[in-house]
């Protein structure tokens, strides 16, 4: 019989698990600690599950069944059994409504049970990072009518009565920049407002309800003058007859999730607060779906990257384990680091976030969440992409090769920098609240996690600090051009702060590792500043 290599092992994502266990125990009361526990077992008990089940079943999407035999328009959309044990997976382990508790720690074990939920749940996660959204909007708003209604589906924890509720912004001519909505909202004689025009990208098609951005009647062009809807999407057992499905997209990755064009033709809705700055009031959606985005795709490193390194553990390559290879040992050790530190940023803003809501964060780290939710969204999406190419060359030829489960990690992983917002849409993002005082309130978190860390981190978080800052007084073309580099160099600031504290709370402990993804993370730089000359751009592109 001719050789046959092992195929990669999946290791318990949770029992067998050090990154998040260490975070969860240093920032945990010990009882909050120790009832989570169970959730977070079983929701690594279903990851292990769902790797081992979709290596040995052909792999299945959506179909979209638009007419019955009749003639009757339908729009059925039969999901994937994945897809099909999504809401009762959700419910029992209260994925969504843990983020809800009134507490400070919420949203940190809420992005707990995300991170374990997410790379299994064939992007169940994608429509649940919207209802999340969709509850923070309606908790915000003082609309108690559609709070009342709404929030027990969004945040149940029983399958039966859960919701998930879309996010209807994208158009065709209004994608980054939702100013060009074409979607007109109408008051029909009987008092009612319905919604008339084309969504093209909806996730949450097979949900219940939707946030959607629409023109009231009348209302003057650009981005002020929209108002944002409540809108379900059931009639009983059936979709409403004014909400059909077109088609559904053929994308890339994410292929087990249902993303739908639709035509709303007189979609009855409900205005969630004024009738217009509709992008100010779903905001708070675009925060929240981009902390899931950064949650997601920190986990998906960890996936590739726990797949490569059990990889390298028995695959043998010129008489030893590709681990004892030097280089390789060095390139898997590069991307642990790099991970490391995109993990550490991810559920910094995730405490960050439930203290905020909770009112226990102090005024500096309001500010600190609004810049570090899109430094964290557009680095880590990134960053995603650059490791899940990494860990398919760790494989070298069956890293390309479809029914080894890996390629689907690359093409599922692009969707990171596009989902919720492009890279650069975020930097601009992450520009318009950058000013003196937020940069200041950066400069005082990072100090504070620096404390009584390695000094040489303080000293090259201070020089790559005073660079970003000395481009911020670039004029507004050269500012914009630049911010890209100005956020990622942030983003690398914030992480290797985080990876001090963590370092110095782990030595304490007799664990060296967090050290020494520090020492890695620091030697790649922390520096990502751009060349901006205006004039060689023009020459480059002309
Ligand atoms: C999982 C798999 C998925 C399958 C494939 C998916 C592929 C992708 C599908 C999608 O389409 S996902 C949705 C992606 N779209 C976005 O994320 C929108 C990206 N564009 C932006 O984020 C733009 O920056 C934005 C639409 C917000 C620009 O809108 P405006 O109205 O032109 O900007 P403006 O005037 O600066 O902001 C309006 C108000 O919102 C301001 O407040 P005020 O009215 O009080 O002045 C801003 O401060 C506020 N604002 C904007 N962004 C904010 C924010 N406030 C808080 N947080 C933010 N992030």
């Amino acid at each position: 019989m001719a050789f046959l290599q092992t195929a990669p092992q999946l290791a318990h994502p949770w029992r067998e698990e050090r990154v998040l266990h260490a975070w969860l125990d240093r920032v945990l009361p010990a009882g909050r600690r120790a009832a989570l526990d169970a959730d977070l077992d079983a929701l690594g008990d279903y990851a292990l599950h769902a790797w081992q089940r979709a290596r040995t079943i052909t792999p299945r999407t959506p179909v979209l069944t638009q007419w019955d035999a009749w003639g009757a328009r339908v729009d059925r959309i039969e999901l994937t059994p994945t897809w099909q044990e999504g809401a009762a997976i959700t419910a029992q382990h209260a994925v969504l409504a843990a983020g809800h508790e009134a507490s400070e720690y919420a949203r940190l074990e809420e992005f707990a049970r995300v991170y374990l939920y997410h790379v299994a749940s064939e992007f169940y996660t994608c429509p649940l990072a919207m209802t999340d959204g969709a509850a923070t909007v309606l908790k915000a708003s003082d609309n108690r009518e559609l709070m009342a209604r709404a929030l027990p589906h969004f945040l149940s924890r029983d399958p039966a009565t859960l919701w998930l509720s879309g996010q209807w912004m994208t158009e065709t001519h209004g994608g980054s920049d939702v100013g060009n909505t074409e979607t007109v909202a109408r008051k029909s004689d009987d008092g009612q407002w319905r919604l008339y025009g084309r969504k093209w990208f909806s996730s949450a098609v097979v949900g219940e309800a939707a946030l959607a951005l629409a023109r009231p009647e009348g209302a003057g062009a650009g981005s002020g003058t929209l108002a944002l809807f409540y809108v379900e999407t059931m009639d009983g057992a059936h979709r409403r007859p004014e909400l059909s499905i077109d088609r559904l997209k053929d994308k890339l990755g994410t292929r087990e999730l249902p993303t739908a064009e639709i035509h709303l033709d007189g979609l009855p809705a409900w205005p969630v607060g004024e009738l217009a700055h509709g992008v100010r009031q779903i905001a708070p959606v675009l925060n929240i779906t981009r902390t899931w985005n950064t949650i997601c795709a920190v986990a998906h490193m960890a996936r590739a990257i726990e797949l490569a390194r059990d990889y390298a553990m028995h695959r043998e390559t010129f008489a030893r384990p590709l681990i004892e290879q030097p280089l390789h040992a060095q390139t898997l050790a590069d991307m642990q680091a790099e991970f490391e530190g995109a993990f550490a940023l991810g559920f910094e803003v995730a405490l960050l976030l439930g203290r905020v809501e909770h009112g226990t964060a102090a005024p500096h780290e309001v500010q600190l969440l609004r810049l570090l939710t899109p430094l964290a969204k557009l680095w880590t999406g990134k960053l995603a992409v650059r490791i899940c190419s990494e860990a398919l060359e760790c494989f070298g030829g069956q890293g390309y090769i479809e029914d080894t489960g890996l390629p689907q990690l690359l093409r599922d992983a692009q969707v990171y920098p596009i989902w919720e917002g492009a890279t650069n849409v975020l930097a601009l993002d992450a520009l318009r609240t950058l000013d003196g005082s937020a940069l200041m309130a950066l400069r005082t978190a990072c100090a504070a996690w620096n404390k009584g860390g390695d000094p040489r981190a303080a000293f090259a978080i201070d020089a790559a600090l005073d660079a970003a800052q000395a481009h911020l007084d670039a004029d507004r073309a050269r500012l914009e051009a630049g911010a890209r580099g100005i956020a990622l160099t942030l983003a690398r600031c914030a992480a290797a702060a985080l990876l001090t504290r963590q370092a110095t709370w782990s030595q304490e402990r007799a664990d060296a590792r967090p050290a020494a993804a520090l020492r890695r993370f620091l030697g790649h730089g922390l520096t990502r500043l751009a060349d901006t000359e205006p004039d060689d751009t023009h020459l480059l592109l002309g």
